[in-house]
């Protein structure tokens, strides 16, 4: 049997947790064949910690063959001990009256720490994929903290756009998501994210042929892919838990498993391509094999897309502009 692999999750007790949680040990994320030990985090909080007994009692009765072992806490330091894969979903969300810039900086402390305790006791190849959101700076900024682990170990969620997009595409042209390949979304997971279908193919032909319709890309597509969010807790009075804890094990089974030469799209630290500057936690069409991905390049970008991305790519300069100097 193979050896354990040692799975943090943050913000265990809340929404995404609870659906992520137990397709994590159901073996969707790391495969079927592979036991998994759940280390999870929640804040030092009487209510918080109770929850997250609740949830691990709830995780005992499924008793999936797969759950090696499941510890609760709330220090990042013994949580994040070994682990190989550590999915940071819990972030302090934006209360009343408070500030883009009081949120930036109550999320840069988390992540801050957390990078930190990565950094002392995770794993050298750990793979941290940051949910919470700012999602690419705080990923940005857990990177910045842990000088000690390759950059490269560091991904914010972008999947969750990319599979927005995916259901979009299918729905407009009436045909399943699984014929669409090489989708593509730009930049910071937020409404400016730029998803591209220029390059798709749905059952090998080209999508934007099949579309033909700029107009709607531009005022249909890409407002819908990007507001998705926004629609959700307009409709269901929550914020997307289902779909995210889907994405999150998405990104993470592709990383480890490879996507066999398919694209996907991930949060990842620039190394330059397409003029994104080194280091700028930014979504990339990527493809993934051996547990790496590699960025998918040569792709052309017109005016309109080049627009888009430095649109995305400014709103996340200022984002790291407003956090600068806490990383100092
Ligand atoms: P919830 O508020 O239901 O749960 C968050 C949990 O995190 C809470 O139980 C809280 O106690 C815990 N927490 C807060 N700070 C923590 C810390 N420092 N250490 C450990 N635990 C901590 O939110 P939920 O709906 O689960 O969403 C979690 C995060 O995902 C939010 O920041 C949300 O904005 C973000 N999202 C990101 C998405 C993406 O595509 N990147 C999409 C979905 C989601 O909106």
């Amino acid at each position: 049997a193979k050896t354990p692999m040692r799975v943090a999750v943050t913000g265990a007790a809340g929404q995404i947790g609870y659906s992520l949680l137990f397709r994590i040990a159901n073996g969707d994320m790391l495969g079927k064949d592979q036991p998994v030990i759940l280390q999870l985090l929640e804040i030092d909080n009487e209510k918080a910690q109770k929850a997250l007994k609740g949830v691990m009692m709830e995780i005992d009765d499924c008793a999936f063959p797969l759950l090696a072992g499941m510890t609760a806490h709330s220090d990042p330091m013994t949580a994040f001990k070994d682990v190989d894969v550590a999915l940071l979903v819990g972030a302090r969300p934006r209360g009343p009256g408070m500030e883009r810039k009081d949120l930036l900086e109550a999320n840069a402390q988390i992540f801050t720490v957390q990078g930190k305790a990565l950094d002392a006791v995770a794993s050298r190849d750990v793979k941290v994929l940051v949910v919470g959101n700012p999602a690419n700076t705080n990923a940005y900024i857990a990177m910045k903290s842990a000088p000690n682990l390759p950059s490269k170990n560091f991904t914010a969620m972008l999947r969750l756009d990319h599979n927005r997009a995916l259901s979009q595409v299918a729905a407009k042209l009436g045909k399943p998501v699984g014929a669409i390949e090489k989708m593509a979304v730009w930049g910071n997971h937020s409404p400016t994210m730029y998803a591209d279908y220029r390059f798709a193919t749905i059952d090998g032909q080209s999508v934007k042929e099949a579309i033909n319709d700029d107009a709607w890309n531009r005022d249909t597509f890409l407002p819908t892919v990007g507001k998705r969010g926004a629609a959700i807790i307009e409709a269901r009075g929550a914020s997307s838990a289902a779909s995210a804890a889907n994405a999150a094990i998405d990104h993470v089974r592709d990383w480890v498993l490879g996507t066999g030469g398919k694209w996907t799209t991930m949060g990842i630290p620039s190394d330059g391509s397409y003029g994104i500057p080194e280091g700028v936690m930014f979504g990339f069409p990527v493809t993934t094999q051996n547990g790496e991905y590699t960025i998918v390049q040569g792709l052309e970008i017109d005016e309109f897309s080049q627009e888009r991305i430095n649109l995305t790519l400014k709103e996340l300069t200022e984002e790291r502009e407003g956090v600068a100097h806490l990383l100092a």
